[in-house]
């Protein structure tokens, strides 16, 4: 019950979120920056590092990708929080759909009484692997961010309180809604 509870809070977040937002914006500091690097593994499978350079506390992250691949119809088999920015966040989700080709990378810092946040900085997220799922080679590989439902687009959620102490400010809960940069980079290919 308690996870009902917590999956259903956690749909009504990410679904809300994204109805406040009017235009692209990023109020605090600088504008921040989604990149996703693209690796070829072999000739089967590729790799999506998904980093961010941000320079406010963020406490949630909606990164919603589409898979362009020509013919070959690809699955978005696995996502490796271990070691990246927001490993200690309580909710971390990774939904891929492959029927349409896309995949929902999220991320919730606090769920129960914890404060996580994702402190100013850069550096890598999460991994995502990706296969060929008709046993088809993958000649061409690139991605986009999109929309997926029921209505996530690429956003950062800041913290309720920006500033250092003492000149700390509380921020409205419908400001605290920015849309980062995207950046597509291709890692050079070890062949
Ligand atoms: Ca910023």
């Amino acid at each position: 019950m308690k996870l009902l509870v917590k999956s259903l809070t956690i749909v009504v977040l990410l679904s809300a979120l994204p109805m406040l937002t009017a235009a692209q914006k990023d109020p605090y500091g600088t504008v921040d920056t989604v990149f996703a690097e693209i690796m070829k593994i072999d000739d089967y499978n590729r790799s999506i590092t998904i980093s961010c350079f941000n320079d406010e506390d963020v406490v949630g992250i909606a990164i919603p990708i589409h898979m362009s691949t020509g013919q070959t119809k690809v699955v978005a088999d696995s996502a490796i929080w271990v070691g990246g920015r927001v490993e200690n966040w309580d909710y971390k989700a990774f939904r891929p759909d492959t029927a349409i080709q896309c995949a929902l990378i999220a991320g919730v810092a606090n769920i129960g009484p914890t404060d996580n946040v994702l402190a100013p900085g850069r550096g890598r997220l999460v991994t995502v692997f990706v296969s060929s799922t008709d046993g088809n080679k993958i000649d061409e590989f690139s991605i986009d961010t999109t929309t997926v439902a029921p209505d996530n687009s690429l956003m950062f959620v800041v913290d309720r309180y920006q500033g250092t102490p003492p000149d700390t400010v509380k921020i409205d809960f419908k400001d605290r809604q920015t849309i980062p940069a995207w950046v597509i980079r291709k890692a050079e290919s070890t062949e």
